[in-house]
C-alpha cells in the first residue's frame, strides 16, 4: 500500500507536475476544496513552503508536501522572488506579470537578462520537516514565446536552449525544471524510507 500524502497547492499546474512525477511512490491526495488559504507572507521561499506544509498537515493530519517557487532575475536583484505570483499587483495574472517583467527589463541586453527559477519543497510528517531545493538557470527572452506551461514560462529560456519553457513539451520542461529537481530528491528520500 502506498502512503497517502497531501499535495498542498491550489495551483493546478503544480498539482499536475507533482502527480506525474510522484505517482509511483505515493498516493497523492488533493487539498480539500474548503481548506483555507495560507497567507504567503514569508520573506523566503523556505518560510512560505514551511508554513503551508505546517498549516495544511495540521488541518488534514496527513503527511504533506508543500512548495514555494518563483523567478529570480539578476538585473532586478533577485526580484520578483517570493512575489512572483503577484509581481504586477495583488490580483495580477500571468499575462500581467509577464508584461511587467518585460517592462522592468526594457533596454537590458540579452547577456544581462540572466535569471533562475527556484523551488523550495517541504515534506512534513508529524513534527518532522524535510527540505528539498531545485534551481534552473536561464535568461529572460525579449518577448513572449509559446503557450504551454504557466506563469513565466513564455519568457524563460533555460541555459543550453533557444526555446522558452512554454515552447517545450511538458516532458522536456519537466526533465530539467526547478520543481523536477526538488521532486527527484524527495522521491529518493521517500523510496529510501519505504
Ligand atoms: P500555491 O501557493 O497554491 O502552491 P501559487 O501559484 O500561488 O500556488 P507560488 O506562491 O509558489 O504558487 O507562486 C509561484 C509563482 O512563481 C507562480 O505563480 C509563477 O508565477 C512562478 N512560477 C513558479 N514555478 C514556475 C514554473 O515552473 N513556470 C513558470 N512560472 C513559475
Amino acid at each position: 500500500m502506498m502512503r497517502k500524502v497531501l499535495i498542498a497547492t491550489r495551483n493546478p499546474n503544480k498539482v499536475r507536475e507533482l502527480q506525474q512525477l510522484l505517482s509511483s511512490v505515493i498516493e497523492c491526495v488533493a487539498l480539500p476544496e474548503e481548506a483555507p488559504e495560507v497567507d504567503e507572507d514569508g520573506s523566503s521561499f523556505y518560510e512560505n513552503a514551511s508554513k503551508k506544509a505546517r498549516e495544511y498537515s495540521r488541518l488534514t493530519h496527513l503527511p504533506t508536501i508543500a512548495e514555494d517557487s518563483g523567478l529570480e532575475v539578476d538585473a532586478l536583484n533577485g526580484a520578483p522572488g517570493v512575489f512572483s505570483a503577484r509581481f504586477a499587483g495583488p490580483l495580477a495574472d500571468a499575462g500581467a506579470n509577464n508584461r511587467h517583467l518585460l517592462e522592468r527589463l526594457r533596454g537590458i541586453s540579452s547577456e544581462d537578462r540572466t535569471a533562475r527559477f527556484v523551488c523550495c519543497m517541504i515534506y512534513r510528517e508529524g513534527d518532522s520537516e524535510h527540505e528539498f531545493r531545485g534551481e534552473v538557470r536561464g535568461r529572460i527572452a525579449p518577448q513572449l514565446s509559446g503557450t504551454s506551461g504557466f506563469g513565466y514560462d513564455p519568457l524563460f529560456i533555460p541555459e543550453g536552449y533557444t526555446q522558452t519553457f512554454a515552447e517545450m513539451t511538458a516532458e522536456l520542461k519537466n526533465s530539467m525544471s526547478h520543481r523536477y529537481q526538488a521532486i527527484r530528491q524527495l522521491t529518493a528520500f521517500l523510496k529510501h524510507r519505504g
